[in-house]
């Protein structure tokens, strides 16, 4: 007796193939110095996901972390532990804001953009608020905040 006849184990591994195709893992180095981004920067400053992907943050100068300063409404804020690295699961849609704790004010922060961006405007909001803030940087997060689509 055959509990699956052969259709159905081939549309289960298909579906099993799409799940795992559709989630990835994004890496972002916190480093002293980028030779893309500058002093004090998350590489890449802007990443583009899907939902579902992750976000590993890895440590490659010394002294960082990640906090959100802003997430879609539903989404979890995070907040990491000094040189560690540290993954965080993109669950909604939405445009996320995030710093370093130790060097926000010199600019480092980024941006990722899930789906749809449809809390941008409050986004553009808080980073005009971050970045006038910042002693260096200060146009980091707007051009960042430039290449959402
Ligand atoms: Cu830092």
């Amino acid at each position: 007796m055959h509990i699956f006849n052969t259709p159905t184990v081939a549309a289960l591994s298909l579906l099993f193939c799409a799940a795992s195709a559709s989630a990835a893992d994004i890496q972002i180095k916190m480093m002293d110095k980028s030779d893309a981004e500058g002093l004090m920067a998350f590489e890449p400053t802007f990443v583009k996901a899907n939902v579902n992907d992750t976000l590993v943050f890895i440590p490659v100068g010394s002294g960082h972390n990640t906090r959100s300063l802003l997430a879609p409404s539903g989404a979890e804020p995070w907040k990491s532990a000094y040189d560690k690295e540290f993954r965080v699961k993109l669950e909604k849609e939405g445009v996320y804001l995030y710093a370093c704790e130790a060097h926000k004010r010199m600019g480092m922060a980024g941006v990722v953009q899930v789906g749809n961006a449809g809390n941008l405007e409050e986004v553009k909001k808080k980073a005009a608020e971050e970045s006038a803030a910042m002693a260096m940087n200060k146009d980091r997060l707007s051009k960042a905040l430039d290449k959402v689509k």
